[in-house]
């Protein structure tokens, strides 16, 4: 028979926090035509911000995985790495084209919370399956959430289509599914209080991911 890994069990015990971070109203509205544009400008004011710290926690991912010594796994990483290079100037490319100033923008409290978790990763005593758990669900939200947008019958405008595009290609989902393996792999043989602690990290990120939607559809 087939052995569910990890990584599925969680997502089937925790489902209905995983469908309010994928299927929030914020994306959903995105999904259905509806959605407010000075929301998703926000959004991306605030995501340009997150991104930012998002460099350092991927590069101490990267660093945890060297240390660790899997060839196979620093690849996969360092693609993330690599990716995150194009994505910053995709932001600022896509804040002219919506008038948005990058320069002034200041976090907003939930986004602060969710840069002061990924600034605790940094730190040595965290360990690598943790860190790359964190760092695939991280990265799962939004290529769910914006792969919705993107699935037959969508009514997503045509002007955020890109965006969409961007977290919802097969090209993503296919990273995604290759930072699931490593954490499945990883964890297969943790001990049970790592793959406890495995699985707070998850539910810590899905709900910093609602509260981060919440942030940007939300007036402030
Ligand atoms: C808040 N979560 C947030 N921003 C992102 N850019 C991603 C996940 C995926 O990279």
């Amino acid at each position: 028979g087939v052995e569910a890994t990890t990584t599925a069990a969680w997502m089937e015990k925790h489902r209905e926090m995983y469908e309010r971070a994928t299927r929030h109203p914020f994306t959903v509205s995105i999904r259905d035509g509806a959605v407010d544009l000075s929301a998703f400008k926000r959004w991306l004011s605030q995501d340009y911000i997150f991104v930012r710290e998002f460099v350092s926690f991927i590069a101490s991912i990267l660093f945890k995985c060297c240390k660790q010594g899997d060839g196979s796994d620093m690849e996969i990483i360092l693609g993330g790495v690599a990716s995150i290079s194009d994505e910053l100037s995709w932001f600022k490319n896509e804040a002219t084209k919506w008038g948005v100033d990058l320069a002034n923008v200041s976090p907003l409290e939930s986004n602060l919370e969710y840069c002061r978790f990924l600034q605790s990763f940094t730190e040595q005593e965290i360990s690598y399956a943790l860190a790359v758990t964190t760092f695939w669900i991280i990265e799962t939200v939004y290529q769910d959430s914006f792969g919705f947008c993107i699935e037959e019958g969508n009514k997503t405008p045509p002007e955020l289509l890109g965006t969409c595009q961007r977290w919802g290609s097969p090209e993503f989902k296919q990273y995604c599914e290759s930072l699931q393996r490593i954490v499945d792999r990883c964890l297969a043989n943790a001990p049970a209080d790592a793959v406890k602690s495995a699985e707070e990290g998850f539910t810590r990120v899905l709900e910093l991911e609602i509260g981060f939607w919440e942030m940007s559809s939300s007036q402030s």
